[in-house]
Formats: C-alpha cells, structure tokens, sequence
C-alpha cells in the first residue's frame, strides 16, 4: 500500500511514521509513505498556498492550483489512487472506512489548513472527504496521520500478531477488559484475585463479564446494539455485584 501525503507542513509527519510499527511496517517495505509538500507546486515567486475568500469573512482559503499541481505532478507515480481530502465537512472515520480504505493499492491524503480548501478542489480532484471526529484541529495533517495508522496495521503483514488485529475493541462493537501485568501488588493495589486462579474458564467469564459492564457504562451507543447471550445477561449481572 502507498500513501502519497500532500502538506504544507511535511516535517510534521516524520516521527509519527518513523516509530513503532507504521516504522517498521516502513522499514519492511509493507508500506510506502511519501510526503509532498503543497508549496513546491505553488506558483510565482511567493509560493503562496493561501487567499483571501470569495465573498469575504475570516481567515484565509487554501488555493488550488498548488494542490491540483501536486496532485497532477504524482498521479502517475504508481497504481490508481483514491484521493482523500481530510476535512471537518468529511465523512466520519471508523474502524469500517478504515478496513475498506486498507484493500486499496494506493491513497493520496489532502491536508487542509487556514479556513479550508477552495470548494473546487473537494469537488472536483478527491474521491473521498473523510473527518475524524467532532472536535475542531488546526489542519489535516493530525487527521492524516490517524488514518495511515488505522489502516496501515490492517494491512498483512504489519501487526507482529496477524491475528490481533480482527479481534480488536470496535471490530466487535464491545469495549476491551482490564488488563493488569506485574506487580502482583503496586504500592498498594492489588491485582484483581480471579486473574491468578489458573482457570482460564473462570477467567473468560470475568472477562467478558467486565467488558460489557464497561461498554454499558462509557459506551451506552454501544451497548444499545449488542445482542447479548443468555451467558452475557448472567455475566453482566454477576460482574455488578
Ligand atoms: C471557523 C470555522 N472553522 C472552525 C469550525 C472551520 C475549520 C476549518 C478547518 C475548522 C478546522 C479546520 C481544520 N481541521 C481540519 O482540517 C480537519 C479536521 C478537524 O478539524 N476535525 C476532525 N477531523 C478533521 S480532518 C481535517
């Protein structure tokens, strides 16, 4: 899979895909990121990426010319691309996007900045106008980076546990249990008993048990699709004891 990103602010993006395992799924060749900064295909001797609004207001609109130029200029560099331009005006990212975003070859994601970007560009050059959630950022970029990170570990290969990924909070629509590790104690506080009796039924059950108890109480959305089983209804009414 390739993702072309296209930016005014490039150096953003080194870290984040230099870490961990969007790095190493980098370093193993699963993965190609390439980052274009908007400016290089900005015209005339300023470079400006930005103007003032048709009609007037606040803030500046990102031009067109240097994104399509962008866009034009790596079109051909590779497999057929979905072009995707993140916006608040998007459509929601889940972890469905996410998974058909992951069958394709090649994704060019358009980070907007200022007030936006010109209408003409969402219009008429991107195939798709992804947001990622309903709370305000500063640009795209954070929004491009949280894409290629959801669908860079779905890709084969990437995730060191092939089979961990599937089995993921939001593939099924329940939250995770608590998870503990060593000490046993920690200043104080102590690890729940049942996960140190050996029996893995016992412990499945206790499991299960917390899970929908927390997605019941922080995921109410959640919960209200779940279909539980004649287990779950016991387990959930046991776990509030
Ligand atoms: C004054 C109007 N602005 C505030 C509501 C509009 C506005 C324009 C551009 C607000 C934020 C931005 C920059 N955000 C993004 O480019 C962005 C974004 C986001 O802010 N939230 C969630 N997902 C995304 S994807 C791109």
């Amino acid at each position: 899979m390739i993702f072309d990103i296209l930016t005014i602010f490039p150096s953003m993006f080194s870290s984040p895909l230099e870490e961990g395992m969007v790095g190493k799924a980098r370093e193993r060749g699963l993965i190609h990121v390439r980052v274009h900064n908007i400016r290089d295909f900005a015209p005339g001797r300023h470079q400006m990426t930005d103007d003032r609004p048709f009609g007037g207001g606040e803030g500046m609109v990102m031009k067109p010319e240097p994104i399509v130029g962008a866009l034009r200029a790596i079109e051909a560099s590779g497999p057929a691309a979905r072009s995707i331009l993140l916006t608040p005006q998007g459509r929601l990212f889940t972890q469905e996007v996410a998974r058909r975003l992951s069958l394709l070859p090649r994704l060019v994601l358009i980070c907007g900045r200022y007030e936006g970007v010109d209408e003409r560009v969402a219009e008429y050059f991107t195939d798709d106008q992804i947001s990622i959630g309903d709370y305000v950022l500063t640009g795209g970029e954070l929004a491009a980076m949280v894409v290629v990170d959801a669908v860079a570990r779905l890709i084969p290969g990437v995730l060191g546990n092939e089979g961990s990924a599937l089995e993921d909070s939001f593939s099924q629509p329940v939250l995770e249990h608590p998870q503990y590790t060593r000490p046993r104690d920690f200043e104080g506080m102590s690890v729940p008993p049942v996960l140190l009796c050996g029996n893995h039924e016992t412990i499945r059950r206790w499991r299960r048990g917390q899970a929908l108890l927390r997605t019941r109480m922080r995921r109410p959305d959640l919960f209200a699709r779940l279909e539980l089983s004649p287990e779950d209804r016991e387990l959930l009414e046991e776990s509030q004891k």
